[in-house]
């Protein structure tokens, strides 16, 4: 088989950015633009930072940010102050390139990140958005600026990062007169010499020696959706062991050594199974007991004494313990850092090297009319409480369409209050009504409001004098669908 590829050139013009490196581009005059397009690629290892963020006089602002892990678009064209949050993509900081493209047009606004597409309109009256002063990029010199939430500037690489038509990257390295930069700022991309690993299912782990020592110091970053599995795994030399592990979503330790009984610990309270990455050391030592975790330290002091065993299982699926199914990154072991890829084959089982290949299937969140989403590594489920609906997405409307459908399941019903759902499964929520059944003709539809006992009205004696709003059970949309669908009304 012979296979010729054929291409274009490909440019790339990328900016390496660490945490306190930014550059801005000086608008030198005051922009008001109707529409504005937004592209380039980022690559990253934190869940947080800033990207792009410029502001105006009239409060007009722009913030592209990552927080969590998501990519956040706050935006406000000024007027009353009324800002625009878009929230595209999830797992973004996995190191791997993600594609982002913004396009404005007036109010409406097309946010892309790796082929997910999130329409959105944004609030207020306005339709410019007005600009001065800088662009800034990668970064800002202070984090108490309207639409901005997170505290930390981007760390990682930004390629081809269009505004407009202009390569804003490409322009900074020509040291065009209106850039500035700030920081140690590099126009290569760096990449982790650290690549994260994939725990495939409960049965996945890594066996690494161990040295026999005093002191055990263990540290790795993990990620997961999964509620419980085990994480690290240590048999004493002497007796004893140590286990790490998440249940419910909390992280457990579990300790026995010499002479002192088995004790199981919850130092934090925190849920860990959310999709972000979380920091963990585990340091041992003769009466002393650490965990910390995101940099949260949990100390405990008592009677302790060990010697670490042969061999660290990473993950589980041995012992009778059910292991961890997501991803770690940056695993030392009795402070060595373990490069996986060069671990024999037979001490590690069934692991994805190179990359983390959690998916998130809540987002974009599948559960239709606000359903809660939760998932593991295999599904995810829809919690449709309150919502009024039922179903694996909430797609059933648990309410009947009207009073007429209500009587074909009720026949015996003279009068009823209930909740109906005007549209079925359609947007609009369910409303309380009345419904009353006379001998003859069809049902009646009785929208209450809050105004149904008589009102003295003293002292506006003139026609139009006395004004007093109604307000009814529904919405405006729910009452026009209510009157469509009604032979006559009253
Ligand atoms: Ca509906």
């Amino acid at each position: 088989m012979r296979v010729e590829l054929y291409g274009c050139d490909y440019v790339s013009e990328s900016g390496h950015f660490d945490g306190k490196s930014y550059f801005t581009k000086d608008l030198r005059y005051a922009i008001a633009s109707d529409s504005e397009m937004i592209r380039f690629r980022f690559r990253t290892n934190n869940a947080d930072g800033i990207i792009l963020y410029s502001r105006g006089s009239q409060g007009d602002f722009f913030a592209l940010q990552l927080m969590h892990n998501k990519l956040l678009l706050n935006i406000d064209l000024g007027g009353e102050g009324i800002l625009t949050s878009i929230s595209v993509g999830s797992l973004l900081d996995d190191n791997m390139w993600h594609d982002v493209f913004i396009s404005r047009r007036r109010r409406d606004i097309t946010f892309l990140v790796d082929r997910v597409m999130v329409p959105a309109k944004i609030r207020g009256d306005f339709t410019k958005l007005n600009l001065k002063r800088e662009i800034y990029v990668g970064g800002v010199p202070n984090f108490n600026q309207n639409g901005i939430v997170v505290t930390e500037n981007f760390t990682g690489c930004i390629e081809n990062l269009f505004v407009n038509n202009t390569n804003l990257i490409s322009e900074l390295k020509e040291r065009r007169s209106q850039y500035r930069q700030f920081g140690d700022l590099q126009f290569t991309c760096h990449y982790d010499a650290a690549p994260p690993v994939t725990f495939i299912s409960s049965d996945s782990h890594l066996r690494i020696s161990g040295y026999k020592q005093q002191i055990m110091n263990c540290s790795f970053d993990f990620r997961t959706f999964n509620e419980d599995g085990m994480l690290l795994y240590n048999k004493f030399s002497q007796q004893g062991f140590v286990k790490l592990y998440l249940q419910k979503g909390k992280i457990k330790l579990e300790i026995q050594s010499v002479n002192t009984p088995k004790v199981i610990t919850e130092p934090s309270e925190r849920y860990l199974s959310d999709g972000l990455w979380h920091r963990t050391m585990l340091i041992l030592q003769t009466n002393r007991i650490e965990l910390h975790v995101d940099e949260k330290p949990s100390i405990t002091t008592r009677q302790f004494s060990m010697l670490t065993g042969d061999e660290y299982l990473v993950g589980g699926g041995l012992y009778g313990s059910k292991g961890f199914v997501g991803c770690m990154r940056y695993i030392q072991i009795e402070g060595h850092s373990i490069a996986v890829t060069s671990l024999p084959e037979h001490r590690r089982n069934n692991v994805a090297l190179d990359a983390c290949q959690m998916a998130d299937r809540c987002n974009p969140n599948p559960c239709e009319h606000g359903g809660v989403c939760k998932q593991n590594w295999e599904e995810f489920k829809c919690d449709c409480e309150k919502t009024g609906y039922t179903g694996a997405v909430c797609h059933i409307p648990i309410n009947p369409l009207s009073c007429e459908a209500y009587k074909l399941a009720h026949p015996k019903s003279r009068r009823a209050d209930i909740n109906i759902d005007i549209d079925g499964s359609g947007p609009l929520k369910y409303f309380p009504v009345t419904c009353e059944y006379p001998f003859e003709g069809p049902a009646v539809t009785v929208l209450h409001h809050k105004n149904e006992r008589p009102t003295d009205v003293k002292g506006f004696s003139k026609p139009g004098s006395f004004i007093q709003n109604i307000i009814y059970n529904a919405e405006m949309e729910q009452i026009i669908q209510l009157v469509n669908r009604s032979y006559n009304c009253r």
